[in-house]
């Protein structure tokens, strides 16, 4: 039996396992469309075990809707409709940076649509430059990324809202509330507002398909670049779209010299701002109209402002109260805003995270509820809507499910080369200015290694701070630990500072051969393209070398021995270095080096000093002793689950009483 509403949370606890090693993906059954929608979220596993095909269904993958042959709606997550709407409305380039919940996006169009030139970019800022040359040269172009991406992308988004755009140009930016998976929950909405350029917000897939087209439109009609506004419950859940033929965008293609529109230098920039400011007056008297901001007026005792997944919650919630409902969040439609205003007895605004729209609409000297019922923090639910609307939940929520089930905190795979290279840190006492990747684990215990994470690429620089301004009390102490795909992301330029200006911070970069965290996308390291055509490979250790670095050192970090040498030898000297501890992640297919042989511990031979215990390594199980034996001191001994372990050697390495061996 599929229970109807099952929270995220429970799934995570079942299945607590990294994020890479597992994708949760949260499907609404055909059986229950069309009616609640995306609001019946269940996991892909569930579904697929479900023999509830309903005639509608195409029985191979009930998530089809057929008609004869042709495949005329599909159950599409947001972000598979977001690819879709790119492949449809002529996109003719799309570039992002992995990100949950954005990366999947990506993925499809490289998977599936040829038609579209895709690529990796290694930041999120270069994915927008690279867009940006498309959309300048007639293409309509997307980039994608999730919503600290655009912190990253900042700069070309905030003055390309000056240049616009020539083919049409649409920022995908998917928001994370709640942070599932995130280092921060900001509102992307305000950097529409920030930039002065339009912001589209989907309620389910066949609007997140839908405004892809519309944002292409409105980015060609307006001359600017549009975010559209995604978030994990969005782009993550699945709900049926429409399907339609691919049109090309209608801009003519070629290389268009027009430095007056192009070139910000101040002299033309000056001019460009009046044009902007005229242009998102344009785009609000637009809004009155647009379609897709819609007034449902039902009962009018209370009329509730909404929009993204904050509307199906709602709708669920008071099928009978008042909506408008606003497919454009920014700018806002302010005669459209008084009007339904006017026409209900209290106005209520939905929304998750800021209290963007009630504050707009506060401004407009309207009086408002919102953030005083719905709070700042974290996602919204449901439940939690349907209390605040009517003061009672009626969600068959499994949310107190009956099991015991043990606790797993999050822990890197079994063999994941980031423990070896921990525990190699770990005897000397050093401070980790660390970074955001699986190696982001190694901070919690028994590893504890990491004592400060800000964001994507900052390591390096807060351990050349760290080091300069301490002197003489941080050296031999100030270490970085940055993963490879964050190294090209934004670790480059912080190593060049650290080379220019000196200072003693021993760099780590753990090269595992992937962006692993977000489920192994290639990057410029890899040698391989995001459709696996083989490129470029980056040498890490020359390039190291070329930012005038004297000590670069490589190393296998399952020899934790002579890892712990060189590190100790790095932090010794007198200038900066970096150390590559090299292996690939356990989880890839090419390349891995794990024998997959299980090791196992002599019973009779472990002292139970936990050694092997605190890598932290999943495979490793400590059994207690109750009944004191004979002559020996030990309180229990560890022993190796052969199910888990890959042979990776790290807890062999750090026995210091030969007690573990192969098993046969
Ligand atoms: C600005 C920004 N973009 C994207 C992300 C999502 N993200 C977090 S870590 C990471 C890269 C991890 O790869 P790597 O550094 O190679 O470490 P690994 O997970 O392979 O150990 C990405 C893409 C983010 N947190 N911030
Ligand atoms: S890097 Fe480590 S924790 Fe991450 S997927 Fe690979 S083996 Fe697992
Ligand atoms: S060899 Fe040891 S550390 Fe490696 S996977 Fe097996 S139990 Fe874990």
């Amino acid at each position: 039996m599929i229970p109807d509403i099952v929270p995220i949370d429970t799934y995570m606890k079942i299945l607590t396992v990294p994020q890479s090693q597992i994708r949760i993906m949260f499907r609404s059954c055909p059986k229950k469309l069309p009616g609640k929608l995306i609001l019946a979220h269940y996991v892909w596993a569930f579904l697929s075990s479900c023999q509830e095909s309903g005639p509608a269904c195409n029985e191979s993958a009930p998530w089809k809707l057929t008609k004869g042959e042709e495949t005329v709606k599909e159950l599409l997550s947001g972000n598979e409709a977001i690819a879709r709407g790119a492949y449809e409305y002529g996109v003719r380039l799309a570039s992002a940076y992995p990100g949950t919940p954005s990366t999947e996006i990506l993925e499809y169009i490289g998977e599936r649509y040829p038609e579209i030139v895709a690529g990796w970019a290694p930041n999120e800022k270069v994915a927008v430059e690279v867009a940006a040359g498309a959309s300048y040269g007639g293409s309509r172009a997307l980039a994608a990324m999730k919503h600290v991406g655009l912190n990253v992308a900042a700069d070309p988004f905030m003055t390309l809202s000056y240049t616009g755009v020539n083919g049409g140009f649409v920022i995908v930016v998917c928001d994370d509330p709640a942070m599932h998976s995130s280092q921060n929950e900001q509102d992307t909405r305000n950097y529409a507002k920030f930039g002065k350029v339009p912001c589209l917000e989907p309620s389910d897939s066949q609007e997140a398909k839908d405004f892809i087209g519309e944002s292409l439109r409105i980015s060609e009609d307006f001359d600017t670049p549009v975010i559209f506004r995604s978030s994990t419950r969005i782009s993550h859940s699945m709900s049926l779209v429409e399907l339609g033929e691919r049109k090309e965008g209608p801009r003519e293609l070629g290389l268009k010299k027009d430095a007056v529109k192009y070139v910000m230098l101040p002299a033309m920039a000056r001019r460009k701002h009046p044009i902007v400011e005229e242009r998102l007056r344009n785009l609000a008297t637009f809004a009155e109209t647009f379609p897709f901001n819609r007034v449902i007026m039902g009962d009018d005792s209370i009329g509730v402002i909404t929009s993204g997944v904050a509307f199906q919650y709602a709708r669920e919630a008071m099928p009978n109260a008042s909506f408008l409902k606003l497919g454009m969040v920014w700018p806002l439609p302010e005669k459209m805003v008084r009007d339904f205003a006017s026409r209900v007895k209290r106005l209520i605004v939905i929304e998750e995270l800021d209290p963007f729209l009630e504050e707009a609409i506060r401004l407009m000297g309207i009086k408002v509820e919102g953030k005083n019922l719905t709070g700042l923090c974290g996602e919204l639910s449901p439940e939690q809507v349907e209390i605040i609307l009517t003061g009672k939940s009626s969600a068959k929520s499994i949310g107190g499910i009956d099991l015991e089930l043990p606790m797993r905190p999050p822990n890197m795979c079994p063999g994941c080369p980031h423990r070896a290279t921990f525990t190699a840190l770990k005897k000397n006492k050093v401070y980790v200015a660390g970074d955001i990747g699986c190696y982001t684990l190694g901070a919690l215990p028994p590893l504890g290694m990491l004592d400060n994470c800000l964001c994507m690429g900052a390591g390096i620089g807060i351990s050349s701070g760290l080091a300069r301004s301490l002197g003489e009390s941080a050296k031999g102490k100030a270490v970085a630990v940055i993963g490879d795909s964050t190294f090209f992301h934004s670790g480059m330029t912080p190593l060049l500072e650290l080379a220019y200006n000196g200072g003693h911070a021993t760099v780590v970069i753990v090269d595992n051969r992937i962006t692993a965290m977000t489920g192994a996308q290639h990057h410029p390291g890899t040698g391989f393209t995001l459709r696996e055509e083989p490129t470029i490979a980056v040498d890490m250790e020359k390039l190291c070398a070329s930012f005038g670095l004297r000590r670069v050192r490589t190393v296998n970090p399952y020899k934790i021995r002579e890892l712990e040498k060189v590190v100790k030898e790095e932090l010794e000297a007198p200038e900066p270095s970096v150390i590559i501890s090299r292996a690939p992640c356990a989880l890839l297919k090419s390349g891995r080096i794990l024998p997959d042989k299980p090791l196992r511990i002599k019973q009779d031979v472990c002292t139970g000093c936990k050694t092997c215990i605190n890598t932290g390594c999943p495979a490793l199980e400590f059994v207690k002793i109750d009944v004191p034996e004979p002559g020996k001191k030990r309180k229990g001994y560890s022993r190796i689950n052969a199910a888990l372990c890959v042979g990776c050697g790290t807890c062999f390495e750090v026995c210091k009483f030969d007690a573990i061996e192969e098993a046969s």
